[in-house]
């Protein structure tokens, strides 16, 4: 894995530095965003079922949390380069779940109810504030604008998981 990403995130930043300038710097996802930056959870254009907290992550900010099933975040227009389509979804994530208690992030791309992209399964990490970066490879490359839904699926009622940024390599 780390073998194939880097060379793809050397060549996706030098693109961006040309082609968006300060906007790969910036904290907070918007419409347009680019599929590399770091797309923050509680900046999503759409959400259901989450709310938004003060994160002890690394970088700060806020996480979304209150996350269960049948809960989604919706960003619009997310520009994936065609210099550089996507092959990877990665999602930085922590939850406290009771050990029974599991769920998938699920990502698709122009609908909610076409088939998924990427599928992530979630169990505990130890902690709500507990963090890990998962990174799954997609079921195909994608270029150009979409809007990317994230859904979250669970068998249980339960939280499952907090959320505080994705991205796509
Ligand atoms: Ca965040």
């Amino acid at each position: 894995m780390t073998v194939s990403v880097l060379p793809r995130l050397l060549a996706a930043s030098f693109l961006a530095l040309g082609l968006v300038c300060a906007d790969v710097q910036a904290a907070d996802a918007a419409p347009g965003d680019v599929s590399f930056s770091f797309l923050q959870a509680e900046d999503a254009e759409a959400q259901q079922g989450t709310t938004t907290e003060a994160t002890q992550d690394v970088d700060g900010g806020s996480d979304l949390t209150s996350v269960s099933n049948g809960d989604w975040i919706r960003y619009d227009q997310i520009q994936f380069l065609w210099q550089a389509p996507a092959m990877f979804f990665q999602v930085r994530i922590a939850s406290g779940a009771a050990r029974n208690v599991t769920g998938t992030i699920e990502v698709r791309i122009d609908s909610d109810t076409g088939p998924a992209i990427a599928s992530v399964p979630v169990a505990s990490t130890g902690g709500w504030q507990s963090w890990t970066t998962p990174t799954v490879a997609l079921t195909r490359t994608v270029a150009y604008r979409h809007d990317v839904y994230v859904r979250f699926v669970s068998a249980q009622k339960s939280d499952f998981v907090n959320v505080n940024w994705i991205r796509f390599l």
